[in-house]
């Protein structure tokens, strides 16, 4: 009886502790008072298999699950668990951890095949919807795909046709993906001690398709059974994520939509509008939201919005596509991954517009309970629920496929049915940076580099950098780690980097403004943060633009003072709350970039503890960087700081942190010791 009773007692989430953001609180009740559960209530009626969560729990075959629990009886150096075919525990978590490589580096490179695809029809001329927005993007990237800029002409040098540049840069970087020999071209970016490393190592990968197949070939049972030598394709297909798909993502975006430079905007589900056609774009792909930004501007489609009563148009985004027509266009975000299901709960989403990536399925049952058409657009990402409308997006008619969106959801704005209740909290941001703004605001003004960010890293003003990046997840208190690791790295002088759900929850927080640096900032960075007018937390965008980083920390290198490549610079990187597949091969291209990296959360090989020790020990001595795991976010933070001043130690200024300005003489020292 006392079982049944306990059956009948659905478990809910209590709001407080399931976020720390007031709207989220507010939006979690009104799905409760409604009887409709969200990924919070899911959360506290489902607990994780401790076992898969371990990353020891084998399915690659037919004879298993193979589950090899981490017992007390279990010497964790002398392992002797096996599964049927006497797969050791460490190969069982490093298969399994390869395959989250392969499956988030085939996520964020499939998206960037998808850009250079529609890149090639802009070359060809094939769409007029979409234009070459920034030539000088163009010519920037065109060198490091083997493209000529220049042509000799008589015996002059001329500059080369713009289209023949476009062209040729399509056909170069869409071979990228499959070409049969030779390396990725975009690894020559990388300061040339890394890059020599990485071929010392074995590990410059061929083409970007062949090293993801290659781990699910590896990972086959009875195939790969060293986890060095798995690790060792991570490194591959990782590296081939970093600096291969996703950097070619996102400057053929820069490209096509233009390069992000600093604007304003806000962010979190107040900037939903009662009186407005609310459109909400989420997922990763910019493609069509691009067209969508360009639709609800045009006369036709505001005057139609007013037909229907309405004031206006109000767009806003969830997860990466937010973060890319944020940095482009400055449109709202609407709020983070965990966030998806609520901003329909408000009852005033009119349609929700999603591509691919960080989708939850029930956006589709929670849409069923509100007026909200939900609308898939990607061919590769449908939902089996009726109630969904699929309008497949094709670039060679892209405004009329988003005219059509447009149009339905302005359709849908007299169809409210539930009472609208939006929660008032939302905050003012800048978002928009990128390496080419950094350098900007932060780059000698005669030299063009990032020279005065060395500058201010080597007097001491600015302690180091830190990249702090990813998702949320569930079984977390939403956004409470991001905000208390990125306040006490500013606390402590280290300026950050931030993109994706990070960077969400920073702009929710009110972190993204210069007058942050005031309130939250040690006096160093509060001091070059007034003095340049920038936040303390810059905003690079999504998932993708993490390759912005990878080359942030490259024109440091090369500006001179911090050492000669990424591991030697006062730097770490964190994704705090990270959920998805996609963090892990991000987090592995950092390591084998150099970085240190911390993940919150959980670590998915903490039931192999030798194959872990080789991740977050040996690791650090071919490539420069390690992965570590820290739960808790003032440890997390710490751990990174007390990396940062090692290679302060290490590079012989930690002295200048006692604000001794250094003059030019030990300036050229120092750069002549690095
Ligand atoms: Fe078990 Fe080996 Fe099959 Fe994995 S591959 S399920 S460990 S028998
Ligand atoms: S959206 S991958 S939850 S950052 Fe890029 Fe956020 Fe993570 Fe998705």
């Amino acid at each position: 009886m006392a079982e049944e009773i306990k059956e009948k007692v659905k478990k809910v989430a209590d709001p407080i502790e399931a976020s720390i953001d007031a709207a989220t609180q507010q939006m979690i009740k009104r799905a409760q008072a409604l009887g409709i559960d969200t990924v919070f209530d899911r959360a506290a009626a489902m607990k994780p298999c401790n076992i898969g969560t371990q990353g020891i729990c084998c399915k690659n075959c037919a004879m298993g699950p193979c589950r090899l629990p981490l017992t007390k009886d279990v010497d964790p150096m002398d392992d002797k668990r096996k599964g049927l075919c006497g797969a050791t525990a460490n190969t069982i978590a490093a298969r399994n951890f390869a395959r989250m490589v392969a499956a988030g580096a085939a996520a964020h490179s499939d998206h960037g095949r998808c850009v250079a695809e529609v890149f090639m029809s802009v070359a060809r001329k094939e769409t007029q919807d979409y234009k070459i927005k920034d030539p000088v993007k163009l010519l920037s990237i065109a060198p490091h795909l083997n493209v000529a800029t220049k042509v000799e002409v008589g015996g002059e040098t001329k500059d080369r046709d713009m289209d023949e540049i476009a062209l040729e840069v399509a056909e170069k970087a869409l071979a990228e993906w499959g070409k049969p020999e030779g390396e990725l071209l975009y690894l020559k970016r990388a300061p040339e001690s890394l890059y020599e490393k990485w071929k010392k190592n074995g590990v410059l990968p061929r083409n970007i398709d062949r090293e993801i197949v290659e781990i699910m070939h590896r990972t086959h049972m009875g195939v790969d059974q060293d986890y060095k030598n798995i690790v060792k394709q991570c490194t591959r297909a990782s590296l081939a994520d970093g600096w291969g798909g996703s950097m070619l993502a996102t400057d053929l975006q820069d490209v096509m939509f233009g390069t992000p430079y600093p604007l304003q905007s806000e962010a979190n589900l107040g900037i939903l509008k009662t009186d407005h056609v609310n459109i909400v774009i989420h997922g990763h792909e910019p493609v069509l939201s691009e067209m969508i930004v360009a639709a609800v501007q045009t006369k036709e489609m505001v005057d139609y919005a007013k037909s229907k009563g309405a004031k206006g148009i109000q767009l806003g985004g969830i997860c990466c596509t937010a973060n890319e027509i944020l940095q482009r266009h400055g449109v709202p975000l609407c709020g983070t991954f965990l966030q998806q299901e609520l901003a329909i709960i408000t009852g005033a989403v009119d349609a929700m517009v999603v591509d691919i990536q960080c989708i939850f399925q029930n956006l589709a049952n929670v849409a069923k309970c509100f007026h909200t058409k939900l609308i898939t657009t990607h061919p590769i990402a449908r939902m089996e629920q009726n109630n969904v409308i699929h309008i497949e997006f094709d670039e060679h008619h892209a405004m009329d496929d988003a005219k059509r969106i447009v149009k339905m959801a302005i359709d849908n704005f007299q169809n409210r049915s539930k009472e609208v209740m939006i929660p008032k909290q939302k905050a003012v941001q800048i978002a928009g940076f990128g390496v080419e703004s950094i350098e900007y605001h932060l780059g000698g003004t005669f030299r063009g580099t990032f020279y005065t960010l060395n500058d201010n890293i080597i007097n001491g003003r600015i302690r180091g950098v830190a990249g702090v990046v990813g998702c949320n997840n569930a079984r977390t208190r939403h956004n409470e780690s991001h905000i208390t690791i990125v306040k006490e790295l500013i606390k402590n002088d280290i300026i950050v980097l931030t993109t994706g759900c990070n960077g969400i929850a920073c702009a929710m927080e009110g972190l993204l403004t210069p007058e942050t640096a005031a309130v939250f900032c040690g006096p160093g960075l509060k001091e070059v943060c007034e003095t340049v007018g920038i936040p303390p937390v810059l905003h690079l965008g999504s998932c993708v633009d993490n390759s912005r980083i990878l080359l942030a920390a490259t024109e440091v290198v090369k500006a001179g003072g911090l050492g000669k490549d990424i591991s030697d610079l006062p730097a770490a990187g964190s994704a705090p709350e990270w959920m998805s597949e996609k963090a892990i091969s991000i987090g592995h291209y950092f390591v084998s970039s150099g970085v240190y990296t911390v993940f919150g959360v959980t670590f998915p090989t903490s039931g192999a503890p030798v194959f872990e020790k080789y991740l977050f020990e040996d690791l650090e001595k071919i490539y420069g960087g390690k992965w570590d795991f820290e739960p808790d976010p003032i440890k997390h933070a710490r751990k990174m700081i007390a990396h940062i001043d090692k290679k302060r130690k290490e590079l012989g200024i930690d002295k200048a942190r006692d604000r001794v300005l250094l003059d030019m003489a030990d300036r050229q020292k120092l750069e002549a010791t690095a």
